[in-house]
């Protein structure tokens, strides 16, 4: 169960924000924190923002989190007015409190909460509705990446450490199934063995960059679909959302995590298996997007490994769902009792879907970075 019980009033007065407010219940489809739309108004005008409770229990240190965003928010901010766009856009913005602080600290609830600037006339989509939507989620992901090439990494705290680290994820997954906290491993044994019989994937890319040869980037490290606002009317990009992750990382994994959940026929936490297919063609489109947009800095090891990125990213995500399942669900946010036992299966699905067409992605990805 999620606490949405709060005096959304008295949180909202703390932020610099004019009006009453008239509404506030909860929005989106994220999984990490807890997000509300809430509308404010003044003089019979409406505004919207976008009201967060941080993830206390995930992101330990608020402060560093926000000096993250903020950096990022304001380095974004001024590509954008550079180029002429919106920032209030075209830009996550963050809402100040009065005292001047990216969030406030209820006392009361011990709870941190946040304001962003609501980006208007935007989807974040759960999957493509219209063509051509998942091309520029790519556009949007790709240019995000090249804005931040120029980017002082050193500046960022590694808020969330070896995110993406997959022999990690690995270790974690199986003291999880040692421990077995809700006494649900008997349950699982497929997908348990699924895991371990891929325990080969987990140093790959680890390896490529403890060498030097995979470079370190500043990437998003949560390329969703509904990570990124497009224009409700042309499906143009307009922000890229969810900044929480953005540390360094390598392309590779944000290219394969857009794949991860682009690529499904159905949804992430689909019950019905059969449903759960890896369109070829969708992952075309995304490397098109993501290439023709990522500017000229990509290397050949990245090349090489953007397709198995998209494996490798799908199971890192469904060990994460399955370990989750077997510590009681503690993590990820869940709406019924087996949420991420199913969300564990369409990832594995997935898998075994890309293992079969790794060649042909392999290829597709060569042929579009042979045209560019
Ligand atoms: P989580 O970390 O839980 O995934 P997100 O920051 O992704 O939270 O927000 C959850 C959802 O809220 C997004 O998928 C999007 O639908 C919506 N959202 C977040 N920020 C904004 C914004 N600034 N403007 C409009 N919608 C937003
Ligand atoms: C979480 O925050 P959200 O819902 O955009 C998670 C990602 C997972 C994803 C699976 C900080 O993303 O790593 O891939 O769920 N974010 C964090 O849907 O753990
Ligand atoms: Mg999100």
């Amino acid at each position: 169960m999620i606490e949405t019980n709060y005096d959304f009033e008295d949180i909202i007065s703390k932020f610099k924000i004019d009006g009453k407010l008239v509404y506030c219940e909860r929005y989106g489809e994220g999984h990490i924190n807890v997000t509300f739309l809430a509308i404010v108004e003044k003089s019979g005008v409406q505004t919207k923002y976008i009201l967060q409770k941080i993830n206390k229990n995930l992101f330990k240190n608020v402060e560093k989190l926000m000096h993250n965003i903020k950096l990022v928010t304001e380095f974004s901010r001024q590509k954008v007015i550079a180029r002429g766009g919106d920032p209030d856009r075209e830009s996550l913005t963050i809402v100040y409190t009065k005292d001047g602080n990216s969030y406030y600290y209820s006392q009361k609830d011990d709870e941190y909460f946040r304001v962003y600037v609501f980006i208007t006339d935007a989807i974040a989509h759960q999957r493509e509705d219209r063509p051509g939507q998942f091309y520029q989620s790519a556009v949007a992901f790709g240019e995000f990446a090249d804005m931040l090439s120029d980017f002082d990494a050193s500046q960022l705290y590694e808020i969330l450490p070896d995110f993406h680290n997959t022999e990690n994820r690995f270790r974690d997954f199986k003291a999880s199934f040692a421990a077995d906290r809700a006494g649900r491993a008997a349950n699982v044994g497929d997908e348990i063995k699924f895991v371990l019989d891929r325990e080969g994937y987990c140093n790959k890319f680890t390896s490529l960059i403890k060498t030097g040869e995979m470079p370190l980037k500043v990437t998003h490290n949560d390329t969703k679909l509904n990570n990124v606002m497009l224009d409700e009317k042309t499906d143009k990009p307009v922000a890229v959302i969810d900044l929480d992750t953005v540390m360094p990382g390598t392309i590779c994994y944000d290219f394969g995590d857009s794949i991860r959940f682009g690529c499904n026929t159905a949804a992430e936490d689909e019950k019905d298996l059969s449903k759960v297919k890896f369109d070829i063609k969708l992952f075309e489109e995304y490397t098109k997007g993501y290439l023709s947009s990522l500017g000229n800095s990509i290397t050949e090891i990245e090349k090489d490994n953007l397709a198995f990125g998209a494996i490798l990213m799908t199971y890192e995500c469904g060990i994460r769902f399955l370990a989750d399942y077997l510590d009681g669900d503690l993590y990820f946010h869940t709406a019924r009792e087996e949420h991420n036992l199913d969300r564990a299966r369409t990832q594995f699905k997935l898998v075994t879907e890309m293992e079969n067409q790794l060649d042909q992605m392999k290829d597709i990805v060569k042929k579009i970075a042979a045209a560019k």
